[in-house]
């Protein structure tokens, strides 16, 4: 195998190859992203609690309580979470409810 990195598996041979790196003197916390429910007028609410049992892990009276917050206020959060979790979250809601043929819509924010 043809290795000419150096990778410094102990050889000796301490020269600095590679990738620089600087080092943040505040390091920043990754931003983290609000996952917003929205409102419909046809969505069930079953459906609604299903979703956020499902994919936000809620048990049946905190999610039956985001349901009706979101019902009556029009939006709700569902959880704060990293960018790319709530991305994925984000489709994962909005995927399922397409699946199930709801017009269900869900978003992020920058918290
Ligand atoms: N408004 C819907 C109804 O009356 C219920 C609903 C709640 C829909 C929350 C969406 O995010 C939502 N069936």
């Amino acid at each position: 195998m043809a290795d000419d990195g150096d990778t410094d598996h102990g050889t000796g041979d301490d020269h600095q190859v590679g990738i620089a790196t600087k080092t943040r003197a505040k390091p920043k916390k990754p931003s983290q992203f609000k996952v917003l429910m929205l409102n419909d007028d046809y969505t069930p609410m079953e459906f609604v609690v299903l979703v956020l049992k499902r994919f936000f892990h809620m048990d049946l009276e905190q999610a039956t309580r985001v349901m009706l917050h979101v019902h009556q206020k029009g939006v709700g959060v569902c959880g704060i979470f990293p960018y790319e979790i709530a991305e994925t979250k984000v489709n994962q809601v909005m995927d399922f409810a397409r699946q199930n043929q709801h017009p269900l819509q869900c978003t992020l924010e920058k918290a």
